[in-house]
């Protein structure tokens, strides 16, 4: 690769999740055609990837995350065709694709699937992972489904269970059997002749299981569905098999949850797993529980130590993932900002904190324009499985439960709060269809808006294609080192970024109080490159203090 740093460690990822971006044949669903008439808004916007959750043929049970055919695309969200089109309008762009690679799992209707269900002795059989249903009808081991529930689903037609980290409908591949393997880099190497610049791996930290599959005493089987004995060999074996073959440069991001750094650089060290980055957990489980149904009080302080350990952890190898939300977390405005008091304010210093790190950043579809969660008034209004299972599995467990005390728990935190459809303007379905989205609009939409944006310099979206080109132009951002300053103080948020002679420094206030300049010794005068809110200092030496969440960028020599 030469010395010159990845294209990827000064690029800009954002994530479309393709239901509820742009619907392009007036279904009411999100889809690829959609897309393809909005590349051009991507362009301005200055991304220069996209991430592009599953398209492939599914049944929907996980919005895509279900996949019955790796080698065509959902008649939800068109054809190959468009596929190839996407794929071409990007290129032409300057932009590429990374697509979703779920590989843990595939559907219960995948034709693999199929085979090995229908007999101990079918050639697919040890496609996936079967274990003796016990006399007594319960599971083989004790291990839950991150959908609640146990992990495994007894199977009466060969008196066997198989094994499901996520929905009954979601069996696990057996990544032991090297035939299925191989028909996993085929499938890559297929795409990747397609065209396609790289993958996006669902949780392929799980796809090895510790050996024996043994009960967890402590626990729920995290400890052994994750981070496994052969994780490592089946990367090395994909580099091996297709990523090394490639005829242009890719980018390869693993989606490892219960991931601390130690585990994290062994995946992406080059003779270890090699990918090129992963997105690690840590900081989307500070203002969690244990679960995300059991919230607890965001805390400023808790974040910058994670994301300095994270920063430090990768200053010398590997590379940072920088993310706040995506299809799985709630809308980060809503989560950690303040969308009552000051919602475009807070939104963009949000921004420009996660985009200030060492590291790729990485946009949800509507973080740009500070989008909210979507309110789920009644039970019927949740979609996600993974909502829809917990919410039964509440009530099937206390018939006397109070429904919405259950619904307490899922408002603020389901993933349906954040997979409402895109909102392009104030026109009718707020431009993303020209009928009614098969998921309500959130009701700001009128208001939060990219048309309403695009001709509002103050937006959240000029905010955020500002961060975009301040690291597109400024090496001190996308590869300049990364320290931190008053990490004990409860709303402040300083990164200090050096690169050679630049240095870039960012000062938030995450936070509702006026916070007065203190000694701030690690503030060098520089002039202001970026703020959030009219009326900053045009340099450091005139900085007073912070108001109620302004952040602030200095750079300079
Ligand atoms: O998510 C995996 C994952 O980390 C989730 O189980 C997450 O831990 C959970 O939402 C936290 O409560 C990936 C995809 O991003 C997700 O959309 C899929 O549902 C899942 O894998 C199964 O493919
Ligand atoms: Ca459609």
């Amino acid at each position: 690769k030469g010395d010159a740093p990845a294209w990827w460690k000064s690029a800009v990822v954002y994530q479309v999740w393709p239901r509820s971006f742009a619907d392009g044949n007036g279904d009411g669903i999100g889809d690829l055609q959609g897309l393809i008439a909005r590349l051009d808004y991507l362009k301005w916007l200055g991304v220069d990837v996209v991430w592009l959750s599953p398209v492939f043929r599914s049944p929907q049970d996980d919005n895509g995350y279900d996949i019955s055919d790796y080698h065509d695309i959902d008649p939800d969200f068109g054809t190959l065709a468009d596929m190839d089109v996407l794929i071409a309008g990007l290129h032409q762009r300057g932009m590429r694709l990374v697509s979703d690679l779920v590989v843990n799992h595939t559907s219960d209707a995948h034709p693999w699937f199929q085979a090995a269900r229908s007999s101990r002795d079918d050639p697919k059989r040890d496609w996936y992972i079967w274990r003796d249903t016990p006399e007594d009808g319960t599971a083989p081991n004790n291990w839950m489904s991150r959908f609640s529930g146990s992990a495994w689903e007894p199977d009466s037609r060969t008196g066997q269970s198989y094994l499901h980290i996520f929905a009954r409908s979601q069996p696990d591949l057996n990544w032991a059997n090297p035939a299925m393997r191989a028909e996993i880099w085929r499938m890559m190497r297929w795409w990747l002749d397609r065209g396609i610049d790289g993958f996006r791996m669902d949780v392929i930290n799980f796809i090895s299981k510790a050996d024996g599959l043994p009960d967890d005493p402590q626990g729920n089987g995290q400890r052994f569905y994750a981070n496994g004995p052969r994780l490592i060999p089946y990367l090395q074996e994909m580099q091996a098999e297709v990523l090394s073959h490639a005829t242009r440069p890719l980018m390869t991001v693993g989606e490892t949850p219960l991931t601390d750094v130690e585990t994290a650089r062994a995946l992406t060290d080059p003779a270890g797993g090699g990918l090129d980055m992963v997105f690690q957990f840590e900081h989307m489980g500070i203002d969690m529980d244990g679960s995300r149904w059991k919230q607890r009080p965001m805390d400023f302080r808790a974040l910058k130590t994670v994301m300095a350990r994270w920063q430090t952890g990768f200053a010398d190898t590997g590379w940072n993932s920088l993310y706040f939300g995506n299809h799985d977390q709630p809308r980060i405005l809503s989560r950690w900002g303040d969308p009552v008091g000051h919602p475009v304010a807070s939104a963009k210093a949000l921004a420009t904190v996660m985009h200030l790190h060492r590291g790729t950043p990485y946009i949800y579809q509507g973080e740009e324009i500070g989008m909210q969660n979507l309110p789920l008034p009644t039970p019927a209004d949740l979609r996600d499985v993974q909502s829809i299972n917990y919410f039964n599995s509440q009530m099937a467990e206390d018939p006397r439960r109070d429904p919405e005390e259950v619904m307490q728990r899922i408002r603020p935190m389901a993933r349906d709060t954040s997979r409402s459809p895109m909102q392009w303007n104030d026109g009718p379905w707020a431009g993303f269809s020209s009928v009614a989205p098969w998921m309500p609009l959130h009701p700001d939409y009128a208001v939060t808006n990219v048309a309403a944006q695009r001709d509002d310099a103050a937006s959240v979206l000029h905010h955020t294609r500002a961060l975009i080109a301040l690291r597109h132009d400024n090496p001190v951002i996308a590869l300049g080192d990364c320290r931190f300053a008053e990490m004990d103080h409860p709303s402040l948020y300083v990164l200090l970024r050096q690169w050679g002679d630049h240095l870039a420094v960012m000062v938030a206030n995450l936070g509702g109080a006026f916070v007065p300049r203190g000694e701030w010794a690690w503030l060098p005068e520089l002039p202001l490159a970026l703020g959030n809110i009219a009326g900053a200092p045009s340099h450091s030496g005139a900085l007073q203090g912070l108001r109620p969440w302004e952040a602030l960028v200095f750079m300079g020599e």
